[in-house]
């Protein structure tokens, strides 16, 4: 019997996760925040949800578009430059590329680059010419050289690209690009952009089981309100009445905030508010300067709105 039986295939709502790299820890614990209890052992394939109908498959990250786009499960989490180059290549071996876009999540984020050994002097894509560039992304990187008409030739590696330009495999790089402490440490300059990335959730691009469906519409809105959350921050202080409007006027989406009396206070109020955006230092100093006290800027877990 195969690890997922017909019973579940039909009730039990699948996802595609990365089994151990990069995304994984942010993943489990989106999941987490989201009310999924699950097996926390990697070694586990495939972890059923304990409280929910939800099993979840831990796979390599290359893996997860086509167990979408092969609808052998019904939602995955990947980086979209992994979507975005197995679409391609999908679509050059002529197999299924079609997927809903769910929404995209805030972690995950990285920049696939062209790199050069320092020493190289970099007048702009035409510079590329001819180039041998090793990459782990060769369509994304056919895709902008072509619009550039830059002729080179791609020399696929799945790790280590860094170090190819020092091997004397390639003239050049595209690999993806986080803090750039890689490139630096390998004498090698970032000079172009040509993807940026995310992580995102993608669906199966056909109508799911009533049963699936119904659990997807409990955990999608979920992982949404925890996202926002994210970026969410409740903020409070005590503030003197006649500074109240100056105040608002410079607490980011401070459109509705709670005004709460003071027990023994005539001019001061406590503030509370939900900002969607980040609160600055600066603003915090301003706010004091106002003579707002006891700012608290406190993270918020979940979110439904
Ligand atoms: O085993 P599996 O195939 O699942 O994992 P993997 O090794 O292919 O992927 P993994 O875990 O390295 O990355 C998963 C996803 O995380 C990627 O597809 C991106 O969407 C995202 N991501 C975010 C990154 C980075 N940041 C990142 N910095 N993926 C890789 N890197 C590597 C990069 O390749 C280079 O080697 O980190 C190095 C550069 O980092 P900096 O900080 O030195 O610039
Ligand atoms: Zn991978």
């Amino acid at each position: 019997m195969s690890i997922i039986d017909k019973d579940n295939k039909e009730k039990r709502l699948r996802i595609a996760i990365q089994k151990s790299g990069r995304l994984t820890d942010y993943t489990e614990k989106l999941f987490k925040n989201c009310g999924i209890k699950f097996n926390e052992n990697r070694d586990h394939l495939l972890a059923h949800a304990e409280n929910l109908p939800i099993d979840i498959l831990r796979v390599r990250d290359d893996d997860i578009p086509g167990l979408v786009m092969d609808h052998v499960v019904d939602l995955g989490i990947v980086g979209e430059n992994v979507l975005e180059e197995t679409t391609m290549q999908r679509q050059s071996d002529n197999l299924p590329t079609a997927y809903k876009r769910l929404m995209q999540l805030n972690y995950g984020d990285c920049r696939l680059s062209i790199a050069v050994p320092n020493e190289m002097e970099y007048e702009g894509l035409h510079s590329l010419q001819g180039f041998k560039i090793a990459t782990t992304y060769p369509h994304l990187l056919r895709r902008k050289l072509k619009e550039h008409n830059v002729n080179f030739k791609s020399v696929l590696l799945t790790g280590s690209v860094e170090v190819a330009p020092r091997a004397g495999l390639a003239d050049a790089i595209c690999d993806l690009v986080c803090t750039g402490a890689t490139l630096h440490a390998n004498g090698l300059k970032e000079v172009e952009t040509i993807y940026t990335s995310k992580a995102v959730l993608i669906c199966r691009d056909e109508e799911l089981y009533p049963e699936k469906q119904a659990i997807a519409d409990l955990i999608i809105p979920r992982i949404k309100g925890v996202m926002a959350a994210k970026e969410s921050k409740y903020i409070m202080m005590n503030a003197p009445k006649d500074k109240l409007s100056e105040i608002k006027a410079i607490l980011p989406g401070a459109e509705n905030p709670s005004i709460i009396e003071l027990e023994g206070s005539q001019d001061r109020v406590a503030l509370h508010v939900v900002s969607r955006e980040k609160l600055f230092w600066e603003t915090m100093e301003k706010l004091k300067s106002l003579g707002a006290t006891s700012i608290l800027v406190v993270p918020i877990e979940k979110m439904l709105d």
